[in-house]
């Protein structure tokens, strides 16, 4: 039975849920957006929580903070502005800046205290935030969006909370389209799509939006994550031209060192389930 000692993040709509022991409660605070918890927890180092949704771990973030970033960099023939809407906890923004083509990457999350938290809590993702070449932002990535000049970044990477709360508007068609007025000819948008598993749904519907916003070139990728709903999560890329293959042999050959993501692994995570296959090709997306 689950008691006291342990933090569980349910899901109703699966019955299903994760849980970690917890050592202790670090922090608890409720921001002008969100509830904060941060834990330290039992064996997967610090845990931060928002509105009870799990959201970063010290031992396991590294499969979505590289999976979010190194793929559509690698596709993206020559990456040198990117934004980050969301990821206040600067795991994807260290992630990017790995890439010497990046001449800029601004972070725009709308919760300054997610960030001042991952600074005390998880300062092995914030130890880029120093870098010349890093903006951080909190303000609304909505509106960032809405109110960027033409032309004015090649890859979009949206690291949000799940699409109910601040989140929501940043899964909608008008969001895509304000993203497309902005992204550059080769632009690319990636998006944390959840789970293929518990909300293939809501996967078809963002791939349609995505479509009809001119993002047309749609390719969704997987990757286990533990701490998230069903285990195993997914990004979507989209863009406005025809997805290339990746830089295969600058990604052999990165200088920079990841835990989780090679060569191998993005063609592998490229790979399309059956299941997934059929129900994108019935919602023709
Ligand atoms: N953003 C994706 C969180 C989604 C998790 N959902 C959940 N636990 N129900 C994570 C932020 C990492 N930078």
């Amino acid at each position: 039975m689950l008691d006291a000692s342990w933090f569980t993040e349910q899901v109703p709509d699966a019955g299903s849920a994760f849980s970690l022991k917890i050592k202790q409660k670090l922090h608890t605070e409720q921001s002008p957006f969100q509830y904060l918890e941060i834990y330290e927890t039992e064996s997967f180092g610090n845990l931060m929580v928002i509105d009870g949704c799990t959201m970063v771990s010290t031992r396991d973030n590294f499969f979505y903070h590289e999976m979010m970033s190194h793929p559509v960099l690698f596709i993206h023939p020559d990456p040198k502005r990117v934004w980050i809407i969301g990821g206040g906890d600067c795991g994807t923004l260290r992630e990017v800046l790995k890439h010497p083509s990046v001449e800029h990457a601004v972070q725009i999350d709308i919760d300054e205290r997610v960030t001042r938290l991952a600074e005390i809590y998880f300062p092995e993702l914030c130890e880029s935030n120093n870098d010349p070449r890093a903006e951080l932002k909190f303000i609304d990535g909505i509106k960032w969006v809405k109110d960027a000049q033409p032309n004015s970044v090649d890859i979009i990477i949206v690291d949000s909370t799940d699409p109910i709360g601040p989140a929501e508007g940043l899964f909608s068609e008008q969001f895509y389209r304000d993203c497309f007025n902005c992204l550059t000819p080769n632009g690319m948008v990636v998006q944390q799509s959840e789970s293929a598993l518990f909300h293939l749904k809501l996967i078809g519907e963002m791939r349609g939006a995505m479509s009809r916003a001119g993002l047309s070139h749609l390719q969704t990728l997987f990757f286990p994550q533990c701490l998230y709903p069903s285990g195993w999560w997914s990004a979507t890329i989209a863009s406005k031209a025809p997805l290339a293959s990746f830089r295969e042999q600058e990604c052999a050959d990165k200088a920079f060192s990841t835990v989780y993501y090679n060569s191998d692994i993005h063609k592998a995570a490229l790979a399309q389930p059956e299941f997934f296959k059929q129900a994108m090709t019935a919602e023709s997306v």
